[in-house]
């Protein structure tokens, strides 16, 4: 068997059938984005390239790794940061190269390089996926943690920065200190006004040291709002075998994704923007209610299905959704706990969305592993079932649902699924949740609790919370599948 060539600019020209358009004029770098992950390159750089072939602009991407993965850049360097999005549908199968992309950088090895994008005023945008954990916050106050190992370190070393708000806060000191305008901060992960955290992520540590320049990012620099949707697996071998097939030159780097995707995003780009809305986005003055909703009914049941699956044995979300009594369970949480406390415009039929969800968990092309969701689940327990939780406490409701699904994270803990496998907990907290880990269900829940960081203590101490989850825990103490079961004949 002869070795394919690689993918790379220069092979373009074969691969038009495979692009979204035959043109394309390089564009120079307008966007800098922190966490190069599957996700920006099946969703923003999409919609970037799109943008840019409707309606021009010079917003070339690079893409930046924070967590000095060189062997991303040098993979997608290898091919002039080209790859394929490999599309998985109830259709098919279908492959197209992406072409925004024009650069990747792997921090700290590459920081020269990025600072000095960050001052080129040619950069207007820096946008992030770098997940919950990347804003260092302390999540009761909402300022960045003080205490965060990196954040220390990078208040003591300043011009050395690896954390998000170290670096974004030593760019904009050189852009004042140059008189160049700011570029617009862009967060698009799940967090609920993310926006808005991330200012006060980032204003809060550049006035730790420097309070000029906290009021001078506070009154200048835009932080909109975002809601970020397409699911996207890690990358499998086979996706890397689809992509190859169907171009017939080896990409080392495709990006799985369903076809399925959406992006509402605040309308507050002080120093431009592609033209997003021309590739499908809506740009609106609030993302409030959008954001909300997909948290609470997206994000909030893809991890309760994630902690039930780990432990009943489901290994993709497309094998749990389709257990029947789960799928029921899902069903009634979202109709019947969640729904109910969004607060969204007339024009948004909730019901629909629900379904379109379940549509879309049904997949079976796609294959995403709960596994990968059921990461890090501190950080996204608090957004995505403890707000919901509060909601409906607040409004005197029931949370049965909820709570177990809240239940089912604490069990899940433990490490040990119902057949016995073991598994490891990946997550920034690993050490104080495992510590906290106990057999006893009612030991459990109150060992768990005391974790202000992510139970509000005004939360934790609520009988009405505390109940329903020792229940669901003590339910989970006979197997998932049973739980699950007893929990889908609620009425
Ligand atoms: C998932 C999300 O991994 C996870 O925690 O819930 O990444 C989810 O697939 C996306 O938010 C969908 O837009």
């Amino acid at each position: 068997m002869t070795e394919k060539s690689r993918l790379c600019r220069a092979a373009l020209a074969s691969l038009k059938p495979h692009t979204l358009s035959p043109e394309w004029r390089e564009p120079r770098i307008g966007i800098v984005h922190l966490g190069i992950g599957n996700f920006h390159r099946a969703h923003e750089a999409v919609y970037t390239e799109e943008a840019m072939l409707a309606a021009g602009g010079e917003w070339g991407i690079c893409g930046v790794t924070l967590q000095g993965d060189v062997a991303k850049r040098d993979a997608l360097m290898a091919q002039d940061g080209l790859y394929s999005v490999v599309e998985r549908g109830p259709d098919g199968v279908r492959v197209t190269v992406i072409r925004a992309l024009k650069e990747v950088l792997a921090m700290p090895h590459d920081r020269a390089r990025l600072f000095a994008l960050l001052a080129d005023e040619n950069v207007r945008i820096v946008s992030l996926t770098v997940t919950e954990k990347g804003y260092c916050r302390d999540t009761t106050t909402g300022d960045v943690d003080l205490r965060h190992e990196g954040i220390t370190r990078d208040l003591a070393n300043p011009d050395a920065p690896s954390t998000v708000p170290g670096i974004l806060a030593a760019a904009f000191r050189q852009r004042r200190d140059a008189g160049t305008p700011p570029f617009t901060v862009l967060s698009c992960d799940n967090l609920s006004h993310n926006g808005a955290a991330l200012k006060q992520a980032v204003v809060s540590f550049a006035r730790a040291r420097d309070a000029a320049l906290a009021d001078w990012i506070e009154s200048h620099v835009a932080f909109p709002s975002t809601m970020v949707d397409r699911i996207v697996p890690s990358t499998t071998d086979a996706d890397r075998e689809a992509a190859s097939h169907a171009l017939k030159v080896e990409d080392a780097a495709p990006v799985p994704c369903e076809p399925f995707r959406q992006w509402v995003i605040g309308d507050r780009f002080p120093a431009g923007r592609p033209a997003w809305e021309t590739a499908g986005a809506q740009l609106v003055d609030d993302v409030m209610p959008f954001e909300i909703a997909k948290l609470r009914m997206l994000n909030g049941t893809h991890s309760t299905l994630a902690y039930l699956s780990m432990l009943a044995g489901f290994v993709t979300i497309d094998e749990a959704i389709a257990h029947a009594p789960l799928k029921k369970l899902i069903h009634a949480m979202m109709t019947q706990e969640i729904a109910p406390t969004l607060d969204v415009p007339p024009s948004f039929d909730v019901l629909a969305y629900r379904d379109a969800l379940l549509a879309r968990y049904a997949n079976a092309a796609l294959k995403h592993r709960t596994a990968q969701i059921a990461m890090d689940g501190s950080q996204k327990i608090p957004p995505r079932l403890l707000a919901t939780i509060e909601a409906r406490l607040n409004a005197g409701r029931s949370i049965e649902r909820l709570a177990l699904a809240v239940a089912a994270w604490l069990v899940f803990l433990r490490g040990c699924a119902d057949d016995g496998t073991r598994y490891e907990i990946s997550d920034p907290m690993a050490a104080r949740l495992t510590a906290s880990i106990a057999d006893e269900p009612a030991q459990l829940v109150e060992a768990m609790l005391a974790i202000n960081e992510v139970f509000p203590p005004g939360l934790a101490r609520r009988d009405d919370f505390r109940r329903p989850l020792q229940a669901a825990v003590v339910r989970l103490q006979d197997g998932a599948r049973a739980a699950i079961e007893h929990y889908a004949a609620l009425a």
